[in-house]
């Protein structure tokens, strides 16, 4: 099946070639080339050291050399043929090894290129339609191809026991306990599967946390505190931040992307006038606020309306210098902190991470979690039809 679908993506008469690792400054920086064509084109290319040629190397040999165009070294390579990483491209399948910068990596791609191997982009590799989202085999490529992309070590861990199957045995169970006629259970288990994937989509897109709240209530401070290093300008003027600052922290595993901008008030110049503008719209493109004050001046009255849907965290700020205990900040939730003194941010991460609590550990002990809008799309689909198959016929031997 995989097979099928590939040559569907993937011309079996044409010759690809596909930059797999990114281009810039490294070690090292590997060239694929693969398809009928990618031997004789190795043979004009790359001269190996001793005489040996491309067509010679069997799968898992390496040759040393250089790949060599029009009497110019462009690179000195290690060229490796190799038994196809992904089945079902078409063979044979090279990978040449040469030294990681722009120029070097550049040069022999387009020398490839140019000798007609089509380019490919490295994602179309993990691209597998066969069995759709939902196959063992569509799981592991998604979490393949997610895999340089995960900012956090949770989201690592948790890709790459979806890759060695958690998720697919999950589907398989519920899929047998739908055939034996447990329905109910099946179904429980369906919505307990659907409800990993706010943490799923989180690990991988991290969610937006506005700061938000009057001048000088200690947004940046707390910016700051959270990052954990002081990259903002913090200052003792009101309106210090006219720009929105964003930096990606992870809290516990889980990645937030934080955000920091003007304090929102009446304005009173251009710059400023601006700088509220861009907080307001700031508000608009997140999914949490962090409405922070001063503990002594209580919840911003003139705030304005959020947006519909952002999930609201009231922080009474700059609790170090109340002198006796107080009642209420009026807001219910409220986390009491100090920015300054770092008391109590442990609070606060805990109300950021309260969506994700109950999933949280089973992620982290190797649990299924969904991780793809497709995936999810696709089990709520099955779930609607009550029809609950998943591997779409599409299984595979990958
Ligand atoms: N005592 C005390 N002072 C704080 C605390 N947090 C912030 N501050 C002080 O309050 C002042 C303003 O802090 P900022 O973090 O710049 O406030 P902001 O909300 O980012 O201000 P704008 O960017 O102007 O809107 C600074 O002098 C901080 O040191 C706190 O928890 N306790
Ligand atoms: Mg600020």
């Amino acid at each position: 099946m995989v097979r099928a679908a590939r040559n569907a993506l993937m011309n079996a008469a044409t010759t690809y070639t596909c930059r797999i690792t990114p281009l810039g400054e490294g070690g090292i920086g590997i060239v694929a080339l693969w398809g009928p064509g990618a031997a004789a084109l190795l043979e004009r290319f790359f001269a190996g050291s001793g005489g040996r040629s491309a067509s010679e190397l069997r799968p898992g040999q390496l040759a040393h050399g250089h790949v060599r165009r029009d009497g110019r070294t462009l690179d000195e390579v290690i060229l490796a043929r190799i038994a196809s990483p992904f089945p079902g491209l078409p063979e044979p399948y090279f990978e040449v090894n040469s030294h990681g910068g722009v120029a070097a990596v550049r040069a022999v791609q387009t020398c490839f290129e140019e000798a007609g191997a089509e380019p490919i982009q490295w994602e179309k590799l993990f691209e597998d339609p066969a069995g759709g989202a939902l196959s063992p085999a569509g799981i592991r490529m998604s979490a393949r191809r997610e895999l340089p992309r995960a900012p956090t070590r949770l989201a690592a861990t948790m890709l790459l026991h979806q890759e060695a199957g958690a998720l697919a045995r999950e589907l398989a169970r519920i899929e047998n306990l739908s055939r034996s006629g447990a329905s109910g259970r099946a179904r429980e288990a369906l919505d307990a599967l659907l409800s990993t994937w706010p943490l799923g989509r989180a690990l991988l897109d991290p969610p937006r946390v506005a700061l938000l709240g009057p001048p000088n209530a200690g947004k940046s401070t707390l910016f700051n505190a959270l990052l954990d290093e002081e990259r903002v300008i913090v200052h003792h003027e009101p309106g210090t931040t006219r720009d929105v600052i964003v930096e990606t922290v992870s809290i516990r595993g889980v990645p937030f992307d934080l955000m920091d901008a003007a304090g929102i008030r009446r304005p009173e110049d251009e710059v400023e006038r601006e700088a509220v503008r861009r907080a307001r719209a700031l508000a608009g493109k997140c999914e949490v606020a962090l409405v922070v004050f001063d503990v002594r001046e209580g919840f911003p009255a003139d705030l304005g309306a959020l947006p519909r849907g952002i999930r609201i965290i009231p922080v009474a700020n700059k609790i170090d210098l109340l002198s006796g205990p107080r009642a209420s900040d009026g807001e219910p939730g409220t986390v009491r902190i100090s920015a300054r003194e770092r008391t109590n941010l442990t609070e606060l991460e805990d109300a950021l991470l309260e969506p994700y609590r109950d999933i949280v550990g089973p992620c982290r002990r190797g649990g299924p979690v969904v991780f793809s809008e497709d995936m999810r799309v696709a089990l709520a689909r099955a779930a609607h039809h009550g029809g609950l198959r998943f591997s779409g016929g599409g299984e595979s031997r990958l």
